[in-house]
């Protein structure tokens, strides 16, 4: 009997030490979002042409995630998934401009239970605003203009007792790349990613995206120096992430690494190591159970909102890699997951249904629709004159661009690359007899997901999703179906 109560008293004072351990003052948070940049598209991440001190200064600052995926490339549904926690066919807002099902919860609920005010300035791209309750701290437009900054001041200064969380989502570099000083870049001096062709339309509009990502740079600095203004630079977890990427051929709209895959970096003065990297493969839905555990609460006993969990409950998709920040795992995903749509996009096809699912080394891509014609707005409008440039050097002979271009619009029903020797995805191999195994074990993966997402492919891409398209603007040229 005095051996059980011993043992009793002994894990109650280890239990007690663990709370304790975890236990201390909620972190503000400082969450800053770019809008179509792609991952490498910085200093910090190895672009040795684009202007981004700030972004770079951050990743001195903390660690500086290498394997950080959205599971969709375009606005809206990037933006619910990482609000939520949520993937996308789960939560609803898998076309882009469409919003979550009723009822689902977001990262407002969850931090205000936890005693935090959550506010947002710039873009929202969701809905309804019951799942997203957000205070408006600033509207749309806050690159130039004095008034959101001094409104993103007024919030981070007040209520001191309160700790805050405040996401700054920038509109820069998504086109029309109006922002910034493209004449300070020299187009003819970039050195150019492998998976572009060497145009000159590339070559211009990388300035023009370039000098925006530097726009977006000094949000980033700006928004750091208000925190550091305040006296709160080390009560305070920063983030900044690059959202999905660049509106080129593979990268927005996609599920190639160039769209799916995102900058990520976390500044926690005390918790997280300056300086350092972490190889872990986390997705955006990890994102909501992270912060509820850095803010105190248990995320396993978090309310999503929403059925069909991984365990068959009503938790979320995604899992807390706080351990990963605080330098205790180097792990966290085997396996990435990624879902486009193109009903609902601007000039998208009738339905084009695309799933991927990554590991380590290798990306399987699912076109379930594949014998239709993919189309956009890159394909369809193109602004820039961008694809028409490409197309002019496939004819010319220009071998890359031949192939992009062709693959853009007419893919096969299965592609696999090796991403340990082929990183931008230019190597099909789905037709190497040698890759047999390697297919059925992540289709297997990626069917079981798909199963617990709800997910039917082309049967759940022609539902027609309830909830209004979220900008009304863009209502007529949009596929998706809004309430009766
Ligand atoms: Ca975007």
């Amino acid at each position: 009997m005095l051996k059980s109560n011993t043992l009793y008293a002994c894990f109650a004072v280890v239990a007690f030490a663990a709370a304790v351990a975890c236990a201390g003052p909620k972190p503000n948070i400082l969450l800053v979002i770019g809008d179509d940049m792609t991952w490498y598209d910085c200093g910090a991440y190895g672009n040795k042409d684009v202007k981004t001190p700030n972004i770079d200064r951050l990743a001195g600052d903390g660690m500086k995630f290498t394997h950080m995926f959205t599971a969709t490339a375009m606005c809206a549904p990037t933006r619910q998934q990482l609000y939520t926690g949520l993937f996308p066919v789960r939560n609803g807002a898998y076309p882009n401009h469409s919003r979550v099902h009723a009822g689902t919860k977001s990262m407002v609920h969850h931090l205000r239970a936890l005693g935090y005010r959550v506010g947002i300035a710039g873009k929202t791209h969701f809905g309804p605003k019951e799942s997203f309750p957000f205070e408006t701290v600033a509207g749309r437009g806050i690159a130039d203009k004095p008034q959101p900054w001094q409104q993103i001041k007024a919030f981070i200064e007040r209520d001191r007792d309160q700790p805050f969380c405040l996401v700054i989502a920038s509109s820069s570099p998504h086109m029309p790349w109006d922002k910034g000083d493209a004449a300070a870049y020299d187009p003819a001096s970039f050195t150019l990613p492998t998976c572009l062709p060497d145009t000159p339309a590339t070559r211009q509009q990388l300035a023009r995206y370039y000098a925006e990502i530097t726009c977006l740079d000094a949000q980033l600095g700006r928004a750091m120096g208000l925190v550091e203004q305040a006296g709160l630079a080390d009560s305070t977890l920063t983030i900044f992430t690059s959202e999905q990427g660049i509106q080129m051929p593979r990268g927005k709209w996609t599920c190639y690494d160039q769209g799916l895959r995102t900058a990520f970096i976390v500044k926690w003065p005390g918790k997280v190591k300056a300086g350092s990297t972490t190889d872990a493969m986390t997705q955006y839905v990890d994102l909501v159970p992270t912060l509820i555990e850095a803010a105190g609460g248990e995320p396993a006993s978090i309310d999503s909102g929403r059925p069909g969990a991984p365990d068959g409950g009503r938790g979320f998709d995604g899992r807390s890699f706080i351990n990963v920040l605080q330098g205790q795992a180097d792990r966290h995903r085997d396996l990435v997951f990624g879902v486009h749509t193109t009903r609902g996009i601007i000039s998208g096809s009738e339905s084009y249904p695309i799933r991927s699912v990554r590991d380590r080394r290798f990306k399987l891509i699912l076109n379930l629709n594949h014998t239709a014609r993919f189309t956009n707005i890159v394909t369809e409008n193109d602004t820039n004159g961008l694809w028409a440039d490409w197309k002019r050097a496939a004819a010319e002979g220009d071998e890359l661009a031949a192939m992009l271009v062709k693959r853009y619009q007419h893919r096969p029903t299965i592609e696999l690359y090796d991403l340990k020797t082929d990183p931008h995805e230019l190597n099909d191999l789905a037709d190497d007899p040698a890759q047999a195994r390697v297919i059925a074990r992540l289709q297997r993966e990626l069917d079981r997901w798909m199963r617990q997402q709800g997910d039917q492919g082309d049967a759940t891409e022609r539902i027609n999703r309830r909830g209004k398209p979220i900008n009304k603007k863009l209502k007529a040229s949009l596929r998706v179906e809004t309430d009766k």
